[in-house]
């Protein structure tokens, strides 16, 4: 009997911000490579997740939510989103299910390439059957077939293995991209500065957390532990108090909980420290962007 051929693509996962792309990308994944919050604009950078079975590898692109910019930081976000979605071989569009098909949705699908486009309405879980009907039928309206309509709950992981069976049938022959122990492109210290953001977006409120960047500026591997010191930046004087907190509780409450998820991430005990800076407007400052980087090098 002769071997199936080796199938491989590439696969972008796009939508508005919060409605579940870095979700789904972990649960596809079956790690969390790529952080989570109930805040919009969670993910900055497009992430890279490879999914590897016997037969086929694919690799998902992961990027921020499709928004208005109102920064340079975030004129890179959309340009991100933008861009990971050219030559892919397949594009999960997604929507929340307790949205439905917004004004700016319409906009992006006027962007995508029908035939390769699965449109995937998440957050099933908190709606009802009728609900779903009636996105169902928004979007075949404007001309979506409803064999490429996929209602999934990607936290609860409804759906996602038959999303997954649907997604090989746009795979081609092709090479193993990448090593089939390898689940994503980003480093330990990305994803290390990541976590540290991650805990910061779901301890603080307003738009303190949207103005925060983090930066590994040493990591070393000891004897049984990794040593971390991380930089928290912040646009104002008035946001390092808060971030810091009163005797300084809420950056151990934040330094503590990204310990947890390190440990968890390295194997092995961190000693990390989390010192707090202020760089007046660095979400518009191109060097500060690069340091952190939000930019690409030219
Ligand atoms: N109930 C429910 N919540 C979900 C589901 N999928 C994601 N969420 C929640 O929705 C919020 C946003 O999830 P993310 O995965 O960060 O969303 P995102 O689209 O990556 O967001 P950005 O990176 O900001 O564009 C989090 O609080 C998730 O726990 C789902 O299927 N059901
Ligand atoms: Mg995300």
């Amino acid at each position: 009997m002769e071997d199936k051929a080796f199938l491989s693509g590439y696969v972008s996962i796009i939508g508005s911000p919060n409605v579940g792309k870095s979700t789904l990308l972990n649960s596809l994944i079956g790690q969390k490579i790529s952080i989570v919050s109930r805040k919009a604009q969670t993910t900055r950078n497009t992430i890279i997740g490879i999914l590897t079975r016997r037969h086929y590898q694919i690799i998902f692109l992961d990027t921020p939510g499709i928004h208005t910019p109102k920064n340079k930081l975030q004129q890179y976000m959309v340009d991100s989103a933008y861009e990971a979605n050219r030559d892919v071989d397949l594009t999960l569009f997604m929507l929340d299910a307790r949205i439905g098909l917004g004004e700016r949705d319409e906009d992006i699908m006027k962007r995508l390439d029908m035939e390769r486009t699965l449109f995937i309405i998440n957050k099933t879980d908190l709606i009802n059957e009728d609900e779903l009907r009636d996105i169902k039928d928004a979007l075949i309206e404007k001309g979506v077939r409803s064999k490429n309509i996929i209602p999934i709950s990607a936290l609860m992981g409804a759906g996602v293995a038959g999303l997954e069976d649907r997604i090989v049938t746009y795979l081609s022959e092709g090479p193993m991209y990448y090593p089939d122990d390898m689940i994503t492109d980003k480093t330990e210290r990305f994803i290390a500065g990541e976590i540290i953001r991650e805990k910061a977006l779901l301890n603080l409120n307003q738009e303190i957390p949207h103005g925060i960047g983090v930066e590994i500026e040493r990591m070393e591997e000891g004897e049984g532990l990794v040593e971390i010191d991380a930089l928290i930046i912040c646009e104002k004087d008035s946001h390092k108090g808060i971030i810091i907190g009163k005797k300084g509780t809420m950056l151990k409450k934040i330094a503590s909980e990204s310990r947890y998820d390190l440990e968890r991430l390295f194997g092995t005990k961190v000693f990390l420290s989390v010192f707090v800076k202020v760089k007046k407007d660095w979400r518009n400052s191109p060097s500060m962007l690069k340091e952190l980087g939000y930019r690409k090098e030219s």
